[in-house]
C-alpha cells in the first residue's frame, strides 16, 4: 500500500499514524507538486495529499483512506462500533479536518509553507488573526472535553485522538504551541498522543527535514 504525500501535512500524518496504530505496513511516497506523477493523479484527481494506492485500487481524502484501512483490517478497531461512540469519533475527525485545520492552515501556510516551500511572502495579519482570535475558542472547546482517561472516545486510542492530535504537530512546526497555562489538559493530551510510537517517528522526521531545509 502506498500513501502519497509528506507527513508535514496533518492529513497525511493522520493516515500514516492510523496505519501504524493498526499495524498496517504502508509505503510513504513524496509528491512533487510541480510535477505530479500520473500514478498520484490517478489516486488524487484534484492533486491533494494524501493519495492512496493498494494494487489497482486508488483513492484520495484522508478520511476515505482511513475507512478503507479500517475495513480491510478491522482489528485493532479504531472506529468504534457502538453507534454513539462511532458517531463521536467521526465528529472529531470532521471537526479536525474542516474546523481546526481550516484555522491552523492560515497560520501554517502564511508562516511556514508559503515562505519556506513556495517562495511566497506570508500574510502575517491573516496568521496573527487566526492564532490570536480564531484558534483559542477551538482549543477552549477541546480543553473542556479531555477526559481523565486521556482518550476522547471509549477510554482507548481511536480515530478521534489521531485526527485531533495530528494538526498540532504541524502547528508546532509553524511556531504555534498550545498555551499550557490556558489549556493544560489539551496540552498534556496532545503531547501524550503525539508521543505514541505511531506519531513520534513521523514528527521527529519532519523536524529533521525542516532543520535541513532551513
Ligand atoms: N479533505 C482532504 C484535504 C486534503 C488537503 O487539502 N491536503 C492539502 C495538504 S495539507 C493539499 O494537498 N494541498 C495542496 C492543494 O490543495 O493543491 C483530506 O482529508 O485528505
Amino acid at each position: 500500500m502506498i500513501v502519497y504525500g509528506a507527513s508535514l501535512s496533518p492529513f497525511v500524518r493522520k493516515v500514516l499514524a492510523f496505519a501504524a496504530e493498526k499495524g498496517i505496513d504502508v509505503q510513504s511516497q513524496p509528491v512533487d507538486f510541480a510535477n505530479k506523477s500520473a500514478d498520484f493523479l490517478e489516486a488524487s484527481p484534484f492533486g491533494k495529499i494524501p493519495g492512496f494506492r493498494d494494487g489497482d485500487f486508488s483513492i484520495s481524502d484522508s478520511s476515505a483512506i482511513i475507512h478503507y484501512l479500517e475495513a480491510v483490517k478491522p482489528e485493532p478497531n479504531l472506529i468504534p462500533k457502538d453507534p454513539k461512540a462511532g458517531a463521536r469519533a467521526i465528529w472529531f475527525d470532521e471537526f479536525s479536518d474542516t474546523i481546526l485545520v481550516a484555522c491552523g492552515g492560515k497560520i501554517v501556510f502564511n508562516r511556514l509553507v508559503g515562505p519556506r516551500f513556495f517562495g511566497m511572502p506570508g500574510d502575517e495579519e491573516v496568521a496573527r488573526k487566526a492564532e490570536c482570535d480564531e484558534l483559542p475558542p477551538l482549543l477552549d472547546y477541546l480543553e473542556g472535553l479531555i477526559p481523565a482517561s486521556g482518550f476522547l472516545v471509549e477510554e482507548r486510542i481511536t480515530l478521534a485522538d489521531i485526527s485531533i492530535a495530528s494538526p498540532f504537530a504541524t502547528l508546532d512546526h509553524a511556531g504555534t504551541a498550545i498555551d499550557g497555562a490556558r489549556n493544560p489538559k489539551l496540552k498534556a493530551y496532545v503531547d501524550a498522543i503525539l508521543a505514541r510510537p505511531s506519531f513520534a517517528p513521523l514528527v521527529a522526521g519532519e523536524k529533521a527535514f525542516l532543520s535541513r531545509a532551513a
